[in-house]
């Protein structure tokens, strides 16, 4: 999977899909970590027509046949109900371009995995909160991505990553990669091994509940930083919801905390200098007034009450999915320098330590907007 793509295989993958016009140049697009991500313009007839080609990452991404029915399914759902509401279809979700054979994938003769969905066009994405304005809408947005999907039935969704955001389960993993420590990693991670280890006890808080039904299974994006939001150049209005590889049965709050975890974070997520990390009250207050509005009143009592729970839960989880995965060797998630992990790592314990300093705060913010 991690084999590097020669310009040749990406031809190869752009000519299996029904594009219109002929392609005229393919660039590296975007930041996510996962998959790898290009824009291919073509032109047909004069007019430019682009496309987001991507190679999914079939090592995390282990069935893509599975992964690609669900984004089909979801995808015509949601556009369904974005026509119903007299909404454009067209840049309000992604669809999926067909292969020339019907497929919504293809696979080359490298068992490397592609699909294709149109580029929306006149969008930008955001690494970082630029106003209290894009935050609100962010949380608007997801609140009713979730809503949206509140009909959709649920056990049609296959589990694209198992255990996703089992939090216990990320604790296990991580804990044996500190101790086997293969690559004799551990010292220099030490006082993050610590950190990790002190909150053991954290990890259960959710799945518990999820186990006794006292929170609700819903459909969720699972993966809702902020760059999986495409904003609108003209309107600066959140538009449309992508990376939808993580649509499963999940819980409210990995969504709510997800995006607190990379919108309110006064820091970027791999800034060396933790004196710049830190939750930004405001924004959490901003992100959940959205949040609650976009969900409309579907949230039970718990649900809200556990907002920071849910915050701090999913900024540990990725600290010790980072931290794991800088012990066994940068499997996972695509780094840019040494220790990059780390620095991630850091990053997120970092803002839970200030999440667990904020705590009646943030606790008082929801109790006041509920
Ligand atoms: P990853 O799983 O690696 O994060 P994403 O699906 O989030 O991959 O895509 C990476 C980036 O590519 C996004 O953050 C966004 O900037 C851009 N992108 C993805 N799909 C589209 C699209 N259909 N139109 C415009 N930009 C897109
Ligand atoms: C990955 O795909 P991307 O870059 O949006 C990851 C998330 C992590 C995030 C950390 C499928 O998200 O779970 O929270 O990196 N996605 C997957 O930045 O593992
Ligand atoms: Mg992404």
């Amino acid at each position: 999977m991690s084999q590097s793509l020669t310009p040749a295989a990406i031809d190869n993958a752009i000519a299996a899909f029904c594009l219109k016009g002929s392609p005229r140049s393919v660039r590296p697009h975007g930041n996510g970590h996962i998959n790898d991500t290009y824009l291919v313009t073509c032109d047909e007839a004069g007019e430019k027509k682009k496309y987001i080609l991507q190679r999914m990452n079939h090592s995390i991404f282990q069935n893509p046949q599975a992964l690609m029915e669900n984004i089909a399914n979801v995808t015509a759902f949601l556009q369904k109900g974005i026509s119903e509401r007299g909404g454009d279809p067209d840049r309000e979700t992604l669809s999926v371009i067909k292969t020339k054979s019907g497929e919504n994938y293809f696979e080359d003769s490298l068992h490397n995995f592609w699909r294709v969905f149109p580029f929306i066009d006149n969008t930008f994405c955001l690494e970082k909160v630029e106003n209290t304005r894009d935050f609100y809408d962010c949380a608007v947005a997801f609140g009713n991505f979730q809503r949206q999907l509140s009909d959709y039935p649920a056990e049609t969704l296959h589990e694209t990553i198992p255990l996703f955001h089992h939090t216990p389960s990320r604790f296990r993993t991580f804990q044996k990669a500190a101790s086997d420590d293969v690559l004799g990693r551990a010292d220099s991670a030490r006082a993050e091994i610590d950190f990790a280890l002190a909150r053991e006890a954290d990890t259960h808080v959710l799945t518990d509940l999820l186990e006794k039904d006292e929170l609700p299974l819903r459909v969720t994006h699972n993966d809702t930083k902020l760059n999986n939001i495409l904003f609108d150049k003209d309107t600066r209005k959140a538009l449309c919801i992508i990376d939808l590889d993580t649509v499963m049965p999940g819980l409210s709050l990995y969504d709510f905390g997800d995006s607190i975890r990379t919108g309110a974070n006064t820091g970027a997520e791999d800034e060396t200098d933790l004196s710049k990390i830190g939750l930004d009250l405001s924004l959490f207050e901003t992100f959940t007034e959205g949040f609650l509005k976009g969900c409309a009143g579907s949230l039970t009592p718990l649900e809200i009450k556990l907002l920071p729970m849910g915050a701090k839960l999913m900024t540990y989880e990725c600290g010790i999915r980072f931290l794991a995965d800088y012990l066994v060797g940068d499997v996972y998630f695509k780094i840019h320098r040494e220790s990059h992990n780390l620095d991630r790592a850091r990053t997120q314990f970092k803002l839970v330590a200030d999440m667990e300093r904020k705590w009646e705060e943030m606790a008082e913010i929801v109790t006041r907007l509920s």
